[in-house]
This record gives structure tokens, sequence and C-alpha cells, in this order.
């Protein structure tokens, strides 16, 4: 019934969700066309076709030349890949996939932080080089009784706070704004970084958060403390970050996220004194399923009338 409506696919953001819009919908897979076949594509589609789907971080700009573009169906929660200005002004709805993948991405920052502060990593590899039957490995640092500062505590945030509570981290938090919990709200992140032993990012991406966490943070953290981020990379001076983990000014850092994706500073990757994952914080087959079903329901709920079922409000 729903395979008259067009969908415009912006980017191969999860397989299987798109195999299942192949069937509901006619597709158009962009990311497979030259530009000059986009432009072709684009000018067909106009007045037939009012849905987008794309990965949220990362999209395609040719979206926005589509001029009866209505809905824009995000695959992820943090939508800094789209233009919010054009959407603001042109009265584009956009729908996104909160709250499904907050377990996930919150295990994944619980990960970050043993692994860093046990150096679980060049653990392994010293069991598998050999090392083991010539010398120790050198002790790791605790994480009951130090402080846990999360910059960004909202779903994921929370989240992270209840699983390091039961580490008994002592947590405190910086957002713009203080929410009703009772951890130790900082109006700065300065103040946070000073407070914390571990300093966490959960960020979102965008303009207003862009390069938030440089030299003068990392400073703040200290030569004993560690950075985590698990929000965006945009939120981070990568070249300060690197400088500061090479002179010891920053102890240790774990890393899901970057400021260019894929590409990684290439001074990070020599360090052994950071761990670097890539972007896989809600990658687990459970998560990217329920996010994948999030965008097929929003895309439904257009072509019903019905209440979009997670739209993004400003
Ligand atoms: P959320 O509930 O909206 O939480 C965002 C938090 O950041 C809020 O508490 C907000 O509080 C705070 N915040 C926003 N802008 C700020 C600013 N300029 N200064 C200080 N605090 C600010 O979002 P979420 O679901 O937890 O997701 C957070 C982000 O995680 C996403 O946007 C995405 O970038 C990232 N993420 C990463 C992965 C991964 O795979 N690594 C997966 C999912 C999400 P106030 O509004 O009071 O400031
Ligand atoms: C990505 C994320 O969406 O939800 C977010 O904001 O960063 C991730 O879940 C995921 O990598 C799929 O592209």
């Amino acid at each position: 019934m729903l395979k008259r409506h067009h969908l415009l696919i912006a980017n191969k953001f999860h397989e299987d969700t798109i195999e299942q819009l192949d069937q509901q919908y006619q597709t158009h897979h962009l990311w497979k066309l030259t530009n000059i076949e986009k432009k072709l594509l684009i000018k067909r589609l106009e007045g037939q076709c009012r849905l987008v789907a794309t990965a949220s971080w990362d999209t395609d700009p040719f979206i926005y030349t589509l001029r009866s573009l209505e809905l824009i169906a995000c695959f992820g929660v943090g939508i800094d890949g789209i233009d919010l200005v054009t959407v603001r002004s042109r009265g584009i709805r956009v729908t996104n996939t909160p709250d499904v993948l907050t377990d996930a991405v919150a295990d994944l920052a619980m990960g970050l932080l043993i692994s860093t502060s046990r150096n679980l990593v060049n653990a392994d590899k010293f069991v598998k080089m050999g090392s083991w039957q010539k010398s120790s490995f050198p002790f790791g640092s605790g994480l009951a009784g130090k402080t846990l500062g999360i910059a960004g505590l909202g779903r994921i945030g929370k989240a992270i706070a209840r699983r390091a509570e039961a580490f008994k981290l002592n947590i405190e938090y910086h957002n713009r704004s203080k929410v009703n919990l009772p951890y130790t709200y900082h109006p700065s992140l300065e103040a946070l970084a000073t407070a914390s032993d571990f300093f966490l990012c959960m960020l979102p991406g965008g303009d207003v958060t862009r390069g938030l966490i440089s030299k003068n943070i990392f400073k703040k953290i200290g030569p004993l403390g560690t950075f985590i981020n698990v929000g965006r990379g945009s939120c981070v001076d990568e070249e300060a970050l690197a400088e500061a983990l090479a002179n010891g000014d920053l102890g240790s850092a774990g890393l899901d996220v970057y400021e260019r994706e894929p590409e990684v500073n290439q001074k990070l990757t020599t360090l052994s004194n950071v761990v670097l994952l890539p972007h896989i914080g809600s990658a687990t087959v459970e998560t990217r399923k329920a996010m994948g079903q999030l965008v097929i329901e929003n895309l439904n709920a257009a072509i019903c009338k019905t209440k979009l079922i997670t739209e993004v409000k400003d």
C-alpha cells in the first residue's frame, strides 16, 4: 500500500533497514549516483517525493535541492549532519532515534573508562607479544572513590551516571542548565575539568559545541586524568588533545568519535596512552535494528499523517 510513495535515501546507513524500506517504498539510493545522475533524479522526483531517510551525523547536501522535501527521517540521535538553518527556514520536519540507543552507548562509555583506567588494550598486546614472561605489567588506576565529570548529562549521560554509581564513582556534571539529580553541578566546562579524575564528553555536535574542549580543559583534567569522548569529535580540538597526551599535560584518553571521521589525527594513532574506537557507541545488532525500526515508524507516520514518533523539536 505504501509502495506508491517515493523515498530518497541519502546514504547507506543500515543495510537491513534499507532493505525493508526498499520493500515498502519506491526508494532511490542517492549514494550510488554521480552528481549528474543525482541532479537528474532530483528533477524527476520534484513534486512527487517528500521524504528522505539518512544517517543523522552525515548526509548528502543534494537532499536539500529537492524543493518538495517535507520530512528527513534520521538514523541516529545526534542530528549535527543536518543543515538546521535550511530545514527551519523551509519548515522541513526532522525525526531522530533517541532512547533506543542509550544503553548501548552508555555501556561503551563504561568500556572506555575501564579500558583507559586499567590499560586493557596495552595489557592485551603485552600478553600476545610474550612480554609477560619477561616483565610485569604496570599498575592501572582504580575507579572507586574517583570523580567522573560528565559534560552533557542528557539521556545518555544519565545512563552513564547510573552505571558509574555502581562502580562507586562520584558523579559531577556540566550542562547549560541544572537537572534535578543529586550530582554536583558545575556552571562551566573548566570547573568540571578541574574537579574530574575522568572527564567524559557526551555533548552533541554542531556549531554551538564546536571546539569547546581544548588545551585549557586538557590541562585542567591533568597529567593523572583521563579524557573520554563518546559525544562528538567536533566538540574537541584534536590537535590540542594529541599534543596534551604526547607532552604529559593529560594522562590518557579514550575516543569513539573524531573531528573528521573516518579520518583520525595521525598523531593520536602513534600514542600508547589513548584507546581509539571506530564510532561504535550504538553498534550492536539489537540497537541498530531498533534505530532502523524507529526510522521506518517515523516515515510511516508521515505517510499516514499521524503524529511523528520522535520529531526533533527546538
Ligand atoms: P541529549 O539527551 O539531548 O543530551 C545532550 C546533553 O548535552 C543535554 O544534557 C544538554 O543539556 C547538554 N548540552 C547540549 N548543548 C550543550 C552546551 N552547548 N553546553 C553544555 N551542555 C550542553 O542527547 P543524548 O541522547 O544524550 O545524546 C547526546 C549526544 O551523544 C548526541 O547528540 C550524539 O552527538 C552523541 N552520540 C554518540 C554516539 C556514538 O556512537 N558515539 C551514539 C549516540 C549519540 P542542556 O541543554 O541543559 O545544555
Ligand atoms: C550513529 C550516533 O548514528 O546516534 C548518533 O548520534 O552517533 C550513532 O548512533 C551511528 O553510527 C549510525 O550512523
